[in-house]
């Protein structure tokens, strides 16, 4: 399908490649200001504390101290630091600095100093009266009658039930699950529990803030959300927006953990209160148990089943500890039901229901997945279960049942995101595909059952088929805006952000193509608020298929602009003209230069600026599709897994370009492994992170990645841009369903808690 695009289809270089493999200074960090004061934090040393009284004479004293900050000196308006859109489906449960404490590492004091290390030097010499809270570090101690109220403070708006420590709750009810599953054929029930992880971006949070000639707050942040930032920033701190620029550089991965603000607060309350430049980065410890983290989740599945493997019944019940505040907790736990049971669409009774729970442990956030992650792992095994009951082959149960083009699911309308979602119907639908070739692949047929045994080790392969979406329907929203230069070039200003991901070029190719120009022509600038339109950020597996829309909205309209502009200068008629390889051709085979339509449109005659923007919100959230196969080999004396080979093959509509496409599912796999097999934040008994370096807390190198192999299976979404559809979050979701049934393949255990490690199989290996 590729061959009927030039540009888009193909393998482009990242358009900031060059700068980034050369180690140019992109990033926030890299920004050094004259006069720079650099902050640090004071974090709680309690999980839960009223704070009685902060004394910082003795660090306003420290030479080199410009500002402290405390509850006692800062804004007290109760915000939500999750960058969404307004209104915020989160609770607006956080202030910059409370006067209780709700974590060990939540928010005390700040310091700015000439340097970091006087900042640091000076939160020794800070001075807190904590009157200790008992802690409640689990969802059950949260839970249970009169347990401690995390959130007793009478300000907090949003939260669902502060009294019980519930922060939010979703309820969705199709049919009557009940009686379909005493009535069954078959039933199985389980129930996973997902870990407390961290995203580990490479660049930690940083930003950076200064005052610009006109005395406005430049925010320089590594974000994926500047316009959000903006917002939220505004009402933390008072100012109207318009005071307020925010500039999104090249980041460093965000994953879901940079949707969300953070440490912009700081920086721009210490440049507006010292008029000095400022800047803050996390620490790695801060940023494992001070930013945001995956919510883990319990969840419980019971599947029922025909005679003939015809899924019948589903319920699916979520609980979700958001730690101490609720950011992100509602829309996350939403979507643990939305972005999974549609995949089992036929079946006529289904069930949701999640609770969002407070604690007193760091706090969760947006994380790639987003929700799915925790919910696709108890739905995938049980899946499996109910094959075994069933006699029948776990490949053949998911063929038959699975949604397919053309179909609908009631869950698309009856869950959105923390509230009621759309109906749609699937467009595009490669699935089937993806299961024949994943299987062929990875040799499910000879190696199913079939626990080959070399020395100890005994393999096993596993599966699992996944589901996510492309936006936020009817939410989001993206804009894009495009200008020819008198050389033919295009300047493309994009609010969308890229953190990482290579957005900044796919949606370059897009523009590319529409122009009818090669990709150099296209100049990219992303994400400045006060130079590029609006886009709600890079979130939701958005930016292709959203702010892809409206770039190539914006690219047509600006076509059409040349097109006008050609016409006069060929006499020809408007049907007879086409854009390709920098000209505008006419049927007759004569031609003029884009660079020579620009030149007539700036200098020549009806002189106008070419140029457009566009805007575009979808109502249809197209899902990606992945089956994902895994062959593993177990040491049935030591628990060792071994992975043997992953095979992942997924349907992104068209892969705008394969290559980054393609490096999108491997990242997300990898990611996927790292929380299946390793990743764990551990803490001790009164809430402190135990592990919080990359010594303690392991993330897969690419030395530690198995034989892995990824196919993209093309199909053409009618709604999408190109045909595109989103790529960038499907992947993580995998490993935890596909190592855990494969381990099931191979030794005949089912593994609950990830990460699964050679500990945990061992155990259980010994238990069975
Ligand atoms: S987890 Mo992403 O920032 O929707």
């Amino acid at each position: 399908m590729a061959e009927r695009f030039n540009v888009v289809g193909h393998s482009e270089q990242r358009v900031d490649g060059k700068a980034l493999i050369t180690g140019k200074p992109v990033f926030a960090g890299d920004l050094d200001l004259p006069g720079m004061l650099h902050i640090a934090v004071l974090g709680s040393q309690h999980a839960h504390a009223r704070i009685d009284a902060v004394d910082t004479r003795k660090a306003e004293a420290l030479e080199g101290v410009a500002l402290v900050l405390t509850h006692a000196n800062t804004p007290t308006v109760r915000y939500t630091t999750a960058g969404q859109g307004h209104p915020e489906p989160s609770p607006y449960d956080t202030r910059m600095f409370d006067e209780k404490v709700r974590f060990i590492g939540d928010r005390v004091a700040a310091v700015a100093a000439t340097s970091r290390e006087i900042a640091d030097k000076a939160l020794e010499s800070i001075e807190v009266d904590y009157v200790p809270l008992e802690p409640v570090l689990s969802i059950d101690a949260a839970m249970s009658p009169g347990a401690p109220v995390i959130h007793d403070e009478l300000d907090a708006s949003g939260i669902w039930d502060a009294e019980h420590n519930i922060a939010g709750a979703v309820e969705a009810n199709i049919g009557n699950v009940d009686e379909a599953i005493a009535d069954a054929f078959a039933s199985v029930e389980f129930t996973g529990e997902t870990q407390y992880a961290q995203h580990v971006p490479l660049e930690p949070h940083i930003s950076v803030a200064y005052l610009d000639d006109n005395a406005r707050l430049v925010l320089y942040t590594s974000t994926q959300v500047p316009f959000h930032v903006r917002r939220i920033i505004a009402r933390v701190l008072g100012l109207p927006a318009s005071r307020i620029r925010v500039i999104k550089p090249r980041i460093g991965g965000g994953f879901g953990v940079k949707q969300e603000i953070l440490i912009e607060d700081l920086v721009g309350l210490v440049t507006l209160r010292t008029g000095m430049p400022s800047r803050l980065e996390y620490t790695r410890a801060e940023e494992f148990y001070a930013s945001r983290t995956r919510h883990p989740m319990r969840v419980g599945v019971r599947l029922a089943a025909d005679e003939a493997g015809h899924i019948q019944a589903i319920d699916m019940n979520a609980l979700e500890n958001t730690g101490a505040y609720g950011a992100h907790n509602l829309t996350v736990v939403s979507n643990t039901g939305s972005k999974t049971l549609p995949m089992y669409n036929k079946a006529p009774n289904v069930r949701f229901s999640a609770r969002g729970i407070y604690t007193n442990l760091p706090v969760g956030g947006a994380y790639r997945g987003y929700g799915a992650t925790q919910g696709v792992f108890p739905l995938e095994t049980a899946i499996d279960m109910l094959a075994e009951k069933l006699g029948m082959d776990a490949l053949e149960l998911r063929r038959i049942n699975h949604i397919r083009s053309g179909e609908t699911s009631p869950i698309f309308e009856e869950l959105g995101e923390g509230r009621k979602g759309v109906p749609q119907t699937v467009g595009s639908c490669g699935l089937d595909q993806c299961i024949e070739i994943g299987a062929e692949r990875i040799g499910w047929a000879e190696k199913r059952g079939a626990r080959r045994r070399e020395g100890p080790w005994v393999h096993g392969v596993g599966m699992s088929i996944h589901m996510q979406g492309s936006g936020i329907p009817a939410v989001d929203m993206a804009a894009a805006t495009i200008k020819m230069n008198d050389d033919g070039s295009f300047n493309l200003l994009i609010g969308a952000t890229d953190l990482g991901t290579g957005s900044d070029t796919i949606l370059a190719q897009m523009a590319a193509e529409v122009l009818g120009v090669p990709l150099s022509k296209v100049l990219v600038l992303s994400s400045d608020t006060d130079v590029t339109p609006f886009d709600v950020g890079a979130y939701a597996s958005s930016t292709t298929y959203v702010s892809g829309s409206a770039v190539v909205r914006a690219a047509e309209r600006v076509r059409s602009q040349i097109v006008e502009v050609a016409l006069a200068m060929l006499k020809v008629d408007a049907d007879d003209l086409h854009l390709a390889d920098g000209r505008a051709i006419a049927k007759d085979g004569r031609s003029v230069m884009l660079s020579d339509v620009a030149l007539r449109s700036l200098y020549g005659v009806d002189q106008f600026q070419i140029g457009a923007t566009a805007s575009f919100v979808a109502d249809v959230s197209p899902p990606p599709f992945l089956a994902s196969f895994a062959e593993v080999a177990i040491d049935v004396e030591t628990g060792k897994l071994r992975i043997v080979n992953y095979v992942a093959a997924a349907d992104c509509g068209t892969p705008i370009n394969p290559r980054l496409a393609e490096g999108q599912v491997e990242g997300a796999l990898a990611n996927g492994i790292g929380y299946a097999l390793m990743e764990e934040m551990r803490f001790d008994r009164y809430g402190r992170m135990r592990n919080p370096d990359l010594g303690r807390y392991k993330i897969p190198a690419t030395t530690d990645m198995p034989p892995m192999e990824v196919i993209l299976v093309e199909t053409y979404e009618d709604t999408g841009p190109m045909g595109a559809k989103s790529i960038a979050e499907i992947g993580i979701n995998a490993p935890i369903p596909t190592l855990a049934n494969a381990i099931y393949d191979a030794v005949g255990v089912r593994m609950t808690h990830p990460p699964f490690t050679s500990e945990k199989i061992w155990h259980a290996l010994s238990n069975s």
